[in-house]
């Protein structure tokens, strides 16, 4: 190609050319370097035209079939915003960046009423659609989203699942997303979910891939840092505050709420959480999380739980999450706001409710004006008429539930999973299968010593559970068959300690039977026991495998991920960067003749039309698909693998 972009060269053909001309002519570079982007994508559409989408998880094809409307967003006055041409206005954020994490939070401390996280960009589509929501469609409704959430506490927006499907499924970067981001919403503070010293894989790393990846984290855009440990195992949970603490970011150190506390008997009472805090405020926080993945958390236990815990510590903020799986989430969320919590996370309202986080609209309608939140129920209706569009891109991600369902107070099934269960057991026909399943759950959750569940624990009940309901046994035979069975790897790795220790310790003989032969009993934290990761040798081997190109976060991402980096980087050599690719043509063809329009970069667009696609050759098993590109005929041959 750079021989034929030399050749073609108007300076070249009229013969008026030098001997540095090739260095002089940086536009040659640039001319091949668009050839390429150009073929990379078209073979992308063309494998799509041939063989149709291979994004996991998806069920037919996206429901909207044009772009979605960009809304106008309203000030304070009724005036509609020039977002184009306005600057969003400063907000927490620039108090962050002037005064620091300790300002920062005795701002949102002194804010007189319960101020808003969204989690739309994050945990609902997490919770409701598979983690699917793709970059470019977040990008498009950022800056409206700067304008109608200018007094939100935060936009949450990265970290958590959103990580690894990014690379895995979305053929996406991560950390492009981040910044991307972060360019189009400067105002508004970002948050992340961080798994501790699990960082956001499903096992504990190294102490120092912690503190390397938080550090790119924190300078590509991330500012508030909610950082849990699966088994509110405080040791575990110290590595990813001691991270963001070191990074300059702010803490939101959290405790993991699990099942009803009020209910007799219950291993996690009001006592545990309030000793699990005491501990936390010792480690020094800036913000307290209360971090209710199930969403088991009843209004009187939250009134309870924030009441006493706003007494003891006055001056701490206090932000609340939860899910509506039980639909009772905003009656909590009242319950909190009138206790003395100071932030709760909400999503906008067609990305809300079932398994997500309680709605925005609702909520402040809810408190009908007695209570101050930062966002107006205008600006959030306007901006939710954007994400009731994208429902409908993304409808082939839906895991179709129904309505709320109180029996997430019996189960206990984090709301991501809940989706994700429900997902995969209606693969095989519901029925018979989701009931087994859910009872399956509860009686893992036993085997293994009534645990808490959120990534990664929530993973080993899941996946116990999956293999006593297909193994057909019971948790007796599990006790009986334990040092014959051939468990999931993540339940070794619980068991093996990976994942820290659990409140009440392991259960045994299980854990011993379990692990006979197989693995070994850690005593310590891992941390203490792996090996620290040869951060500069890995960026060296990355960089003879993919190029000079690889960054200190593409070296965080193999840390966390190596295998679905690995891939990651073969399917962006094969495909280029598929981000700028429309959502409805990144999940289904283009019909003949429809024109597509890709923003490359900016002020640089691609318009490409499916003129044609050829009849199959019997002798190679593949196709032509004719392409019009930039008013250039092309032509593209793909193995049909139908
Ligand atoms: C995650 O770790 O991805 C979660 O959303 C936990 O709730
Ligand atoms: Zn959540």
């Amino acid at each position: 190609p750079f021989l034929l972009a030399l050749l073609t060269h108007p300076t070249f053909v009229s013969g008026d050319c030098w001997t540095t001309f090739i260095d002089d002519t940086p536009s040659l570079f640039e001319m091949v370097q668009s050839k390429n982007r150009a073929q990379k994508l078209l073979s992308y559409l063309a494998d799509l035209c041939v063989n149709g989408s291979s994004i996991k998880g998806q069920i037919g094809l996206p429901k909207l079939t044009r772009d979605a409307d960009i809304p106008v967003i309203h000030d304070i006055n009724g005036w509609d915003i020039d977002i184009k041409n306005t600057a969003p206005p400063d907000s927490f954020r620039q108090y962050l960046l002037d005064y620091g994490p300790e300002q920062f939070a005795n701002q949102i401390r002194a804010f007189d009423g319960c101020l808003i996280m969204d989690t739309t960009w994050r945990d609902a589509h997490q919770s409701l659609l598979a983690t699917r929501v793709r970059t470019i469609d977040l990008l498009n409704i950022a800056p409206a989203t700067a304008h109608a959430f200018r007094y939100a506490f935060a936009l949450e927006c990265w970290g958590g699942a959103t990580f690894d499907v990014a690379m895995r499924f979305l053929h996406e970067d991560p950390w492009d997303r981040l910044r991307k981001l972060r360019k189009a919403v400067p105002n508004i503070p970002f948050q992340m979910l961080l798994r501790g010293a699990n960082g956001v894989a499903y096992s504990s790393l190294p102490d120092n891939a912690i503190d390397h990846f938080v550090k790119q984290a924190k300078d590509a855009g991330v500012d508030i840092f909610r950082v849990f440990d699966a088994l509110n195992d405080l040791e575990q949970l110290k590595v990813g505050v001691d991270a963001v603490k070191k990074a300059g970011g702010v803490v939101e150190a959290t405790v993991c709420y699990s099942g009803d506390m009020l209910k007799p008997g219950k291993k996690y009472n009001l006592k545990y959480y309030l000793e699990t805090v005491d501990k936390i405020m010792e480690m020094g926080t800036h913000l307290l999380g209360i971090k209710d993945m199930a969403g088991t958390l009843k209004p009187a236990a939250a009134k309870l739980l924030i009441g006493s815990i706003r007494k003891k510590y006055p001056s701490v903020p206090i932000h609340v999450h939860t899910h509506d799986s039980a639909g009772t989430g905003v009656i909590t969320y009242v319950a909190c706001a009138l206790a003395g919590a100071d932030v709760v996370d909400c999503a906008v309202n067609s990305m809300s409710g079932l398994t997500s986080q309680p709605s925005m609209s609702a909520f402040i309608a809810a408190l009908d004006n007695e209570i101050n939140t930062g966002v107006t129920e205008q600006n959030a209706r306007e901006i939710d008429a954007y994400w009731s569009e994208m429902r409908l891109l993304y409808s082939c991600f839906e895991a179709d539930l129904k309505g709320p369902d109180p029996e997430v107070y019996n189960h206990e099934i984090p709301g991501g999973q809940l989706t994700n269960l429900l997902f995969q057991a209606q693969q095989v026909g519901l029925g018979e299968q989701w009931l087994e399943t859910k009872r399956a759950y509860e009686e893992a959750n036993m085997l293994l010593g009534d645990i808490v569940k959120v990534t990664p624990t929530s993973k080993v009940v899941g996946d116990l559970a999956q293999f006593m309901v297909s193994n057909k046994l019971s948790p007796k035979d599990v006790e009986r068959l334990a040092s014959e069975l051939d468990f999931p790897d993540s339940v070794l790795d619980f068991f093996e300690g990976l994942m820290g220790t659990p409140y009440g310790g392991f259960p045994e003989p299980l854990r011993t039977n379990i692990l006979a032969g197989k693995r070994r009993k850690l005593t310590r934290r891992p941390g203490l026991e792996l090996e620290p990761f040869d951060l500069k040798k890995i960026k060296e081997e990355l960089q003879s495998r993919f190029g000079n190109s690889i960054t200190e976060c593409d070296v965080a991402s193999y840390n966390m991920y190596p295998k679905v980096f690995e891939s990651f980087k073969k399917i962006q050599e094969k495909y280029g960067d598929l981000s700028v690719l429309p959502t409805r043509f990144f999940l289904a063809p283009p019909k003949l003749n429809e024109e597509i329009s890709v923003e490359i970069e900016q002020g640089k667009t691609f318009v490409i039309k499916v003129m044609a696609i050829g009849d199959l050759s019997p002798q190679t098993g593949t196709r032509e698909v004719y392409f019009e590109f930039n008013g250039e005929m092309r032509k593209v041959t793909v193995e049909d693998k139908l």
